[in-house]
């Protein structure tokens, strides 16, 4: 599938999606997140594909919404067109892992989108921030709500209502970020736990995905009980037998995602 804005390849079992809009710093167009939407959508179809990184370039993840699209619209446009709505719902809805790999800038729908990832490794030069009030305007995808999830009230009001800039050692310590990693080594870091995902059973690794997003949805006990089950569940498939037999037979299980 040739696309515009992005970039797609896949590497043994890891989709790598690369935003490409250089000249704007990979700002978020309708077209952008709607490629975006269905290179995931198809990671998510292809069998081959166990985990999807999405990165940008070295000086920007992402700046931001496209702002230049943005200031030719009216409140009857973004709410008619429910902007950005059905790209981004599709991308929460992928059941396998996505990790945002993020230098330089992930500003506004930037630092939104690489929250709608599974978890981010930044690089040392990542700087993230919700800058939407210095245009008159908020988050609109995540960013008052993903954000205040991730490091809490204090920082995600900071964040939002001062506009300022977060960088990747203070986005590590609140707990935004997964871990640090050196620049220039951003896409190893990235593709060698992508590559560590996808070596395990797909059944667990979907299964957990769903139950952490639980945490962010239900009651404790509500979300203690679904882990519980699914975790019982995981008794009837054959990867559990087989990953329990390798460990005491001390070899690599061979998982069949069965
Ligand atoms: N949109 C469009 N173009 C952009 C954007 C953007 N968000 N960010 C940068 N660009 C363009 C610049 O206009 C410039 O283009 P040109 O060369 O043609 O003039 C090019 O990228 C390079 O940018 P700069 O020259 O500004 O580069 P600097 O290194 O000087 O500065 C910054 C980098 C600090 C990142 C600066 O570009 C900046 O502040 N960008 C805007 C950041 C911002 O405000 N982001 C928030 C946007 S609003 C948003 O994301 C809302 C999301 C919610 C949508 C909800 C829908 C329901």
């Amino acid at each position: 599938m040739a696309y515009e804005t992005i970039i797609v390849d896949v590497d043994d079992h890891v989709a790598r999606i690369t935003l490409n809009r250089p000249d704007a710093l990979n700002a978020l167009s309708e077209e952008l997140l709607g490629e975006l939407a269905e290179a995931v959508t198809d990671a998510q179809k292809d069998d081959k594909v166990r985990c999807i990184v999405i990165t940008g370039s070295e000086k920007a993840f992402a700046a931001g919404a496209d702002i230049a699209m943005m200031s030719e619209m009216s409140f009857v446009d973004t709410f008619m067109g429910n902007l950005f709505t059905d790209s981004t719902e599709a991308i929460s809805r992928v059941r396998k892992p996505i990790i945002a790999a993020v230098s330089g800038y992930a500003l506004g729908g930037g630092c939104e989108l690489a929250m709608m990832c599974d978890f981010i490794i930044a690089s040392e030069s990542a700087k993230f921030g919700q800058p939407e009030v210095n245009l008159g305007v908020m988050a609109g995808i995540g960013g008052t709500q993903r954000l205040a999830r991730f490091v809490g009230k204090s920082k995600a009001m900071d964040m939002n209502l001062t506009g300022r800039f977060m960088d990747a050692e203070e986005a590590e310590r609140c707990g935004l970020v997964s871990r640090v990693v050196p620049t220039k080594k951003l896409m190893e870091e990235a593709m060698a736990a992508a590559n560590k995902i996808a070596s395990k059973s797909m059944v667990s690794v979907m299964a957990i995905k769903e139950s952490v997003n639980q945490a962010f949805e239900v009651p404790l006990r509500d979300g203690l009980l679904f882990e519980r089950r699914l975790f019982h569940s995981m008794f009837a498939t054959e990867d559990q037998s087989e990953g329990m037999a390798a460990f005491l037979e001390k070899r690599e299980p061979q998982f069949r995602d069965k």
